[in-house]
């Protein structure tokens, strides 16, 4: 179990100021009136001593809090320009920023939880000893932020009021940061102290970039205090580093569902999206990817659209699974967004009318550009190294892209034509039917499959592996993800794995409200499936179809046929979704798509027995999904062959 409040807290340790007496002097001997009258609303004093110390230890020139108004919004924007942080763009309302080439995305070398000692860790987490992380803030933070201005902001994550919703306060040198915050959360300055006492926490968050310079970079760290709930990010710009209300807070409320609410919550590295069915019905989806493949774009092929990164879960009282969105806007890789794949978000990007802060692509003329942009490069221009042009090679000799692999978009969620603004602002939430988990897996499992029962979808979860991808500095092979959330995962896998089996398997949920759980799969390609090259067997286009079944299949429109790792769609059954698509599917793609490739599913249930061995405590109920499952196949093997097509089980 996880202690909260344990072990020193570093801020107040650095800081020196222990109550609200002492704070209410630092805010007026450092604050200009129209400062102090704008906290003077805020009155949590374990937030207010905070930030004090964060003022006495981080040395700003000048405070400003940022209320949400659209005048403080404002002064955000302009601070952040005049800064340089970011510039203005050729279209009104888009500005460019560019985060350092050594800070291109989570430096996860450079990440850490902040531990007691003998505390239980995710063996796939770095972590640092209090004392240890106690010096690095002693060193370098004091003074960090000498000759700018703090800005402090105060968010929800999720709509006020909701079951799974946390306040959190964002503090930061960066007009970036906060004009980011503004974008990407739902600003509580308001409801802040009725939101600490209903959710009965708050989680704080305090970055400085200093200088930012390349220099500085390796002294960058991001530190998470589980105990004290507490970020420190410092010497960088990159969100993912440094906005920590996203996954800095995400990676709390995964052990406040494991630890303090098992049965009851749960908080995923999860898109939810509506689709309409049949006769107009709604079905919602919640889905896990890891971090750039393709969870924005799965998202946004929903006709009601509610989050692309993070959903917060809770069984309401008539068993129902809800879901809300943390966020309220979207932080989204550009590589590859195009008008064929995502038309709601190109017309944002290129449209007018849409607040868009875009981070490393090339700008030219004003212009951002990108690579998988589906429109004609420009030769040259400025991109997240400095001046570019086609051709140019790196000090290696390598190409330079015109844009980042992890190149984004920040903007508001409600910009985009389908999303459900006002579900996704229901501090109710919405109701979840199908859960899904992906990964990019070249040649092991087809398309889409269903989980038999909770048991099997929690294993689907527990065994995401993917390639890597740009969003980690230094990632490269392919990986174990499980649910996607590993990277956020603070605590034991086993503890976190515990909890799932325990909330799936609930008895507050009926036979009817249950939820389905799915694996998808978007990424085998012709030559690991009896064809030729390295092309892939689907199209982007064709997650409607996958998706579309599930949305059949979870109302019980359709049937799925029953293999050992789980229900598979019929082919007459995506004939028809594929029509819908405009587009011909032919039994021989099926046949490639979902023949089960047996040896290559029992290695890779062998691999994940073999990696969780060396796990304590792991569910035994895991390791008898593997077995059933491998035993199965095997007998299937037996009578068929290595590789079974669909019409043998049917
Ligand atoms: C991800 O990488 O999963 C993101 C962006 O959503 S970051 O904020 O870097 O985590
Ligand atoms: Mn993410």
């Amino acid at each position: 179990m996880l202690e909260l409040r344990k072990g020193e807290e570093i801020l107040l340790t650095v800081g020196g100021i222990q109550t609200l007496d002492e704070a209410r002097k630092v805010f007026s001997n450092h604050l200009p009136a129209s400062e102090q009258k704008k906290l003077a609303t805020i009155t949590t004093s374990d937030a207010l001593v905070k930030i004090a110390n964060s003022i006495v230890m981080c040395r700003p020139e000048a405070v400003y809090v940022n209320t949400g108004s659209e005048e403080d919004i404002q002064w955000i924007r302009n601070y952040s320009l005049q800064r340089g942080e970011e510039r203005r763009l050729a279209k009104d309302g888009h500005t460019i920023h560019f985060d350092l080439p050594q800070d291109q995305a989570r430096l996860v070398n450079q990440t850490f939880y902040i531990i007691n000692e003998g505390e239980k860790m995710s063996s796939l987490a770095k972590s640092v000893l209090r004392r240890d992380a106690l010096d690095y803030v002693r060193q370098f933070m004091p003074g960090i932020m000498a000759g700018m201005t703090m800005i402090i902001g105060f968010y929800s994550r999720g709509p006020v009021g909701a079951e799974a919703s946390v306040p959190a306060i964002e503090i930061s040198s960066s007009g970036y940061v906060l004009h980011s915050a503004e974008l990407l959360y739902r600003n509580c300055y308001a409801d802040f102290d009725a939101e600490v006492v209903r959710a009965g926490l708050f989680f704080t968050n305090l970055h400085a970039q200093g200088d930012n310079t390349p220099e500085d970079v390796p002294n960058a760290r991001i530190f998470m205090d589980r105990s004290w709930m507490t970020t420190f990010a410092t010497f960088c710009t990159y969100a993912g580093n440094t906005l920590l209300l996203k996954k800095g807070n995400h990676r709390f409320s995964v052990d406040y569902a494991t630890y303090w609410k098992p049965e009851e919550q749960l908080s995923e590295h999860m898109f939810i999206t509506g689709l309409t069915g049949p006769g107009g019905r709604k079905t919602f989806f919640a889905g896990a990817a890891p971090s750039g493949c393709g969870k924005t774009t799965t998202a946004m092929v929903g006709t009601d659209f509610i989050g692309d990164d993070l959903a917060q879960f809770w069984i309401d009282g008539a068993g129902v699974l809800r879901a809300i969105n943390p966020e309220k806007g979207i932080f989204g890789i550009v590589e590859d967004v195009n008008r064929e794949g995502d038309p709601y978000l190109m017309d944002c990007l290129r449209g007018d009318g849409t607040e868009v802060i875009w981070s490393n692509v090339l700008i030219k003329d004003g212009v951002p550009y990108w690579v998988g942009n589906g429109e004609k490069a420009p030769s040259d221009g400025v991109n997240f190294q400095g001046p570019w042009h086609q051709g140019k090679l790196d000090a290696n000799g390598k190409p330079v892209p015109m844009s980042h692999k992890n190149s984004r978009c920040t903007l508001l969620a409600s910009a985009i034509a389908n999303h459900a603004t006002e579900l996704a602002e229901d501090p109710a939430g919405v109701p979840i039917k199908v859960i899904t988990y992906s990964g990019r897996d070249a040649d092991t499992m087809p398309p889409v499959w269903v989980a038999r029962n909770a048991d099997e979808g929690v294993a689907i979860g527990a065994s995401i592996v993917s390639k890597a991808t740009a969003t980690e500095v230094g990632a490269t092979g392919v990986n174990r993800q499980p649910w996607a959330n590993a990277p956020f995962i603070p605590g034991a896998l086993a503890d976190y794995m515990h909890a799932q089996f325990t909330f799936f398997n609930s008895n507050k949920f009926s036979a009817a409200t249950r939820p389905i759980m799915a694996g998808l799969n978007y990424f085998l390609t012709h030559g690991n499936r009896g064809g030729q090259g390295n092309g892939l067997l689907g199209e982007k286009k064709d997650v409607k179809v996958w998706l579309g079944w599930l949305e059949l299949f979870a109302n019980g429109d359709v049937e799925g046929i029953s293999t050992p790792i789980g229900y598979l769609p019929k082919y007459e059954d995506l004939v028809g979704l594929f029509a819908g698509i405009a587009k011909n599917y032919s039994r021989e793609l099926y046949d490639m798509q979902f023949a089960l490739y047996i040896d290559l599913i029992v290695a890779r249930l062998d691999l994940q027995r073999a990696a969780y061995g060396k796990e304590v405590d792991v569910p035994p109920t895991l390791y008898t999904v593997y077995e059933r499952q491998k035993s199965e196949l095997l007998a299937l093997k037996a009578s068929w062959g290595a590789v079974v097509s669909m019409d043998k089980l049917r």
